[in-house]
């Protein structure tokens, strides 16, 4: 008769049958011919020689020290310090207090053993109020934090422009809904890269035009929490992209030559449904149009007749000078990749539909997180095969899981895991096949203020004790400390 197993005592078997399995030799083991099909099976999956394994975070996300070295306030003090626009009422104040512990966090990346570090500039603390006089001591920080990762090894890649705008550009002409802050951003980047070029030689403009744009000025989720009409609207999305090429213009002029310039967008990553030439040829169409106010008037130096027509009397309105600005020809190209958006061919004008993702599509703990790897397949082959981009990085990639620590006070993630994994092996696909990807930064070194979710979504590689700062690494750190170490996704 069938013995009745508890469902405990079931996974319990199961488990110890498959530790128990002779089939998965021992790392280490002296088995030859083992070892020969374990590397040669890896070596399927490597990665291009040199290429740079890094990981990512931004200011307002984990620095702290709000208040001091004459930091201004920036949009997001402002918004997260209204009751009611992010969970729990949580704030960045303290974050990962990153601004006083950044020699401890550079080691926890040379224990990873990465080689490059992406990391953003808070504008208020280099200019308080945005524009007009600079605050050396807010500079300092950054030299500091340069000098410390070079001293380790590590190249730093820095971002100008990671949502924090200082509140006084808010104030005076509505943030980004004004021409000014764009000039003013300009600005800020040359003075910038005229002072840490000498050491950082790559520089990302903005990150993600598809995130504070739609979430802060249209959306309201994000500071500085507007649900502007779509004129308005559209008005201030031409800023942002305005003021990056402004900025592409005043780095140029501004750094030391070698230096090199691009930005970081959260792309509209279009997916095959399934990979036939057409559904393949409507995903590249539908990823051109669908970025049309961002990445392909940057990329093109035109908008798409498509987004003119379908904005109407709401178009923005803009000069064919500023389209020249905002085309400035760029170094490199970023993508932050963490999801798709499937795509299908049809009969209609523009020859692509958007399929939704049916209900039971798996996502990560942010709801909106989709488990998709061939998103990091697809995301940088279109970017190579639309816009013909030479050097292209993906400057985020990464997820959120319920990470709670074990008795042993590990965070055994292995949904992080699995979601590395899948995603790195379409990343190798596409290196294997000539997409020209030079480096991967992971979202994200260490746990951190998640916006509008707080505390409430971790995203690190390392487990952040907010009670105490203390910074534990996770499995995950483990598996990406071994990808880094083989230069192969295993
Ligand atoms: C990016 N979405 O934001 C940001 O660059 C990071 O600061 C952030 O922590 C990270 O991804 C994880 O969220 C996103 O709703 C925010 O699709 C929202 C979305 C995508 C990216």
């Amino acid at each position: 008769m069938l013995k009745k197993f508890s469902r405990r005592t079931f996974a319990k078997l199961m488990g110890t049958a498959a530790l128990g399995s002779a089939a998965i030799p021992a790392r280490g083991s002296n088995s030859q011919a083992n070892s020969t099909q374990r590397d040669a099976g890896l070596n399927h999956r490597s990665f291009p020689k040199g290429f740079l394994w890094g990981t990512a975070t931004a200011s307002y996300q984990v620095e702290g020290a709000v208040n001091e070295d004459g930091r201004g306030p920036s949009i997001w003090d402002t918004f997260s310090h209204t009751p009611g626009k992010v969970v729990n009422n949580a704030t960045g104040d303290v974050a990962d207090d990153h601004y006083h512990r950044y020699k401890e966090d550079v080691q926890l990346m040379k224990s990873l053993g990465v080689k490059v570090y992406r990391f953003s500039i808070a504008w208020s603390r280099v200019f308080p109020q945005g524009s007009g006089t600079p605050n050396p001591k807010g500079l300092d920080f950054y030299n500091r934090l340069v000098d410390e990762l070079l001293a380790n090894g590590i190249q730093p890649f820095a971002t100008l422009y990671h949502w924090d705008l200082p509140q006084a550009l808010q104030d005076h002409g509505g943030g980004w809904e004004s021409r000014d802050t764009s000039k003013a951003f300009g600005d800020y980047a040359g003075y910038v890269a005229e002072r840490l070029s000498d050491r950082v030689k790559h520089f990302f403009t903005i990150n993600e035009f598809g995130a504070f744009v739609e979430l802060g000025y249209r959306i309201g989720i994000h500071a500085p929490g507007l649900k502007l009409p779509p004129g308005r609207f559209n008005q201030t999305r031409h800023h942002a992209v305005l003021g990056h090429g402004l900025a592409v213009q005043a780095i140029r002029a501004k750094a030391k030559p070698g230096t090199k310039v691009g930005l970081a967008e959260n792309l509209t990553i279009c997916v095959p449904v399934i990979e036939t030439p057409p559904h393949v040829e409507a995903s590249a169409r539908a990823t051109r149009e669908l970025n049309a106010q961002y990445m392909t008037v940057i990329q093109e130096g035109k908008y798409t007749d498509a987004y003119l027509a379908s904005a109407g009397a709401n178009a923005p309105k803009f000069t064919p000078e500023d389209l020249k600005i905002i085309s400035s020809p760029l170094d490199f190209v970023g993508i932050n990749v963490y999801t798709p958006l499937y795509v299908r061919a049809d009969g209609s004008r523009l020859g692509f539909t958007v399929v939704q993702h049916p209900a039971s599509f798996p996502h990560m703990a942010s709801p909106w997180l989709f488990v998709g790897p061939e998103a990091l397949y697809w995301g940088p082959r279109h970017v190579a095969k639309l816009w013909g981009a030479r050097e292209i990085y993906i400057t985020e990639n990464g997820c959120s899981s319920s990470d709670i620590p074990a008795a042993d006070g590990t965070v055994y993630d292995t949904d992080r895991v699995m979601y590395l994994r899948s995603y790195l092996t379409q990343l190798q696909r596409a290196t294997a096949d000539g997409v020209p990807v030079r480096g991967y930064f992971l979202w994200s070194l260490m746990d951190n203020f998640e916006w509008g979710d707080g505390y409430t979504n971790r995203f690190g590689l390392h487990y952040v004790d907010y009670q105490t700062q203390k910074r534990t690494p996770k499995l995950s750190a483990s598996f990406y400390r071994e990808v880094i170490a083989r230069n192969a996704v295993m």
